[in-house]
């Protein structure tokens, strides 16, 4: 049976927020928003599952709408979950981790970037989330051009694979896992609160005939890599929004004029 002939309540789509429904860190397109609500939404429940916090996702997605236009949202890998709307649930790290290994964590890893050569740096070095902590070598309160510095930067210089195999071997003993799914940070977690978290929460509570992720960090050490390998899901990669369009519009044989 093809998704086409399937009922909007069989289907889920999951979508990647960066690189996309978006380019990485600006704001959906008007005609890919009008695309997603009146000729996708109409054929399917449609969800985001992204890296980042629900607040950058109001800022990609422009604005808090989103609540009603979603079924679901997955902001932070799905350790936030919103259903129709509504918080369902959010995962703690500081409960899982505890404090002194929280602590060791951080102190550890400003001690790292206070060593580490840049050409610039700017401030919030840690963002401290829910589930997760997303750490920015060069500092998250940067403009859009030192952003744009810095991925350059990191195309000789490989810092922040550098600062994670560091990590890794510093914290053998703790249940962490640490993955690149933007252009300047990268995200930690304990294992198993990657993007597959918001599967827990779907097939706990739902029962869809066919769930589909598109993203596009989908190689091992993105923060789309264990989704998309996920059996659970039928997955499609993407570079772009124009890519995301014109596979849903294959799928779901949407007539695109
Ligand atoms: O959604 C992908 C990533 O987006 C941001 O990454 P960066 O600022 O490095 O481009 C962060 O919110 C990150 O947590 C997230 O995974």
């Amino acid at each position: 049976m093809s998704t086409a002939s399937l009922q909007r309540d069989e289907i889920l789509l999951l979508f990647d927020v960066d690189g996309t429904l978006t380019y990485p860190r600006t704001n959906i397109q008007p005609e890919f928003e009008a695309f997603l609500y009146s000729k996708v939404k109409p054929l399917a429940n449609i969800a985001t599952v992204g890296g980042s916090d629900l607040e950058k996702m109001f800022e990609q997605l422009n604005g808090k709408k989103i609540l009603g236009e979603f079924d679901f949202l997955f902001p932070e890998n799905g350790l936030v979950q919103i259903d129709h709307g509504k918080e369902a649930g959010k995962q703690n790290i500081i409960q899982h981790l505890g404090e002194p290994t929280l602590k060791r964590f951080i102190n550890f890893v400003l001690r790292n970037l206070s060593e580490l050569e840049l050409p610039i740096k700017r401030g919030t070095f840690i963002e401290f989330r829910n589930g997760m902590l997303n750490v920015c070598p060069m500092g998250r309160q940067c403009t859009r051009s030192e952003r744009n510095m810095f991925v350059e930067y990191e195309k000789k210089h490989n810092v922040r694979e550098e600062m994670i195999k560091v990590l890794q071997e510093e914290f053998a003993d703790v249940d962490l896992q640490y993955s690149i799914g933007g252009q300047i940070s990268f995200d930690v977690f304990p294992k198993g609160w990657d993007k597959t978290y918001a599967l827990r929460y779907i097939e706990a509570n739902y029962n869809f005939k066919e769930i589909h992720f598109f993203g596009d960090k989908t190689e091992p050490g993105g923060n789309d890599y264990e989704i998309f390998i996920d059996p659970r899901v039928i997955s499609h990669k993407v570079a772009t929004p124009e890519d995301t369009r014109r596979i849903l519009t294959d799928l779901l044989k949407i007539s695109d004029s």
